[in-house]
């Protein structure tokens, strides 16, 4: 275990990428402002029916998506790996899949596979990649989880009331078209089969990211879990079911824990620059250049890791702010990093 660490443990700082379809929604809704989280929850926060939301796959076509230019800019902030969301909880997944329709390649104009791309650029440049997979929550895909969000904390529809009703009815759907196949169809025709191509058809992988474990079985998580043996040096989160699926690192979230906490086992802390992960238009709350590298200098002091987010914006480029902010913090690492 140590040996397959000892890359992580030294590399100190990653970039976490969160991009889908909910960036060309960007945290407006039918001219509603989501109320509350990032604006990659805003299909299951404004309760958007599933036929609805696939459209909005058909604006998505990011051209102006370059990988080589963001590993550069990864590496050029003194960042040593990447992990991207091939899946999130809206279940669309950025790869080509032949486990559900609802991807890049056969969804949106765009046509073509992120990851290969990505995967191509961080193999030439030497960067470790890894993938955020929500294993549970799909709420695309027949049978994924949903957690329980009411309507009535979004914005105010004047159905709120009809369908958080529903919502609670329906273990935290919100659109029938959700229910057509069980959890456990669903793990057994899209997650795993998924999960086996992410591992199977990108070269190696560095990190399996699995998030927010709701509804998850033991079933369900032993079967994930067995696919890990086609990348024997992946290293994994804490986050594919609790207690008993540990994983290697924990994942404090927005916060870096103090030195009391720290209990010998590997963590990473994953934050955002602003207050989403997703793309948001509106949220221009950034943290400052000098309040990121105090974090990264107190998490590495503290022998943890930094995932630091970039919510991409819909044509494929980062936000101008988080690029400023990668430059600087890069000017920093020249004079003050190890490498
Ligand atoms: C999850 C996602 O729901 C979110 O969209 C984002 O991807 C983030 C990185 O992970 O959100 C969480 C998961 C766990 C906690 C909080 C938010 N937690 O443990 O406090």
């Amino acid at each position: 275990k140590d040996e397959r660490m000892k890359w992580w443990r030294e590399a100190r700082f990653g970039m976490f990428i969160h991009w889908g379809v909910y960036a060309q929604l960007a945290g407006v809704y039918n001219g509603h402002e989501q109320q509350r989280g990032g604006a990659e929850w805003i299909m299951n926060r404004s309760k958007i029916p599933v036929a609805e939301y696939q459209q909005y796959a058909k604006q998505f076509n990011p051209v102006k998506f370059n990988a080589d230019d963001w590993v550069r800019m990864a590496k050029e902030a003194g960042m040593k790996y990447i992990v991207i969301t091939a899946k999130h909880h809206d279940g669309f997944a950025m790869f080509g899949s032949k486990a559900s329709p609802w991807n890049i390649v056969d969804a949106t104009p765009y046509g073509k596979d992120i990851l290969k791309a990505l995967a191509a650029a961080c193999k030439k440049q030497g960067m470790k990649l890894g993938f955020y997979y929500s294993q549970a929550q799909d709420w695309n895909n027949p049978g994924g989880a949903a957690a329980r969000k009411l309507m009535s904390e979004g914005w105010a529809n004047p159905d709120s009331a009809k369908i958080d009703a529903f919502t609670a009815a329906h273990n935290g759907h919100w659109d029938a078209a959700q229910e057509t196949s069980t959890f456990a169809q669903y793990i057994d025709r899209v997650a795993v089969p998924q999960v086996k191509e992410l591992l199977s058809n990108y070269g190696d992988v560095a990190v399996l990211w699995w998030d927010t474990p709701t509804n998850m079985t033991d079933d369900a998580a032993l079967k994930l879990q067995e696919l890990l043996k086609l990348q024997p040096r992946i290293i994994t989160n804490d986050r594919l079911k609790r207690p008993n699926f540990p994983g290697d690192t924990k994942t404090p979230e927005q916060k870096i824990p103090g030195l009391s906490e720290l209990d010998g086992k590997d963590w990473e802390t994953c934050m955002t620059m602003n207050g989403t992960w997703g793309f948001r238009t509106s949220d221009t709350k950034w943290k400052s250049t000098e309040t990121l590298i105090r974090n990264l200098a107190d998490i590495a002091s503290k022998g943890g890791n930094y995932l630091l987010n970039i919510g991409p914006k819909p044509d494929g480029t980062f936000p101008d702010a988080s690029i400023e902010r990668l430059k600087e913090i890069g000017q920093w690492m020249k004079v003050n990093g190890e490498a």
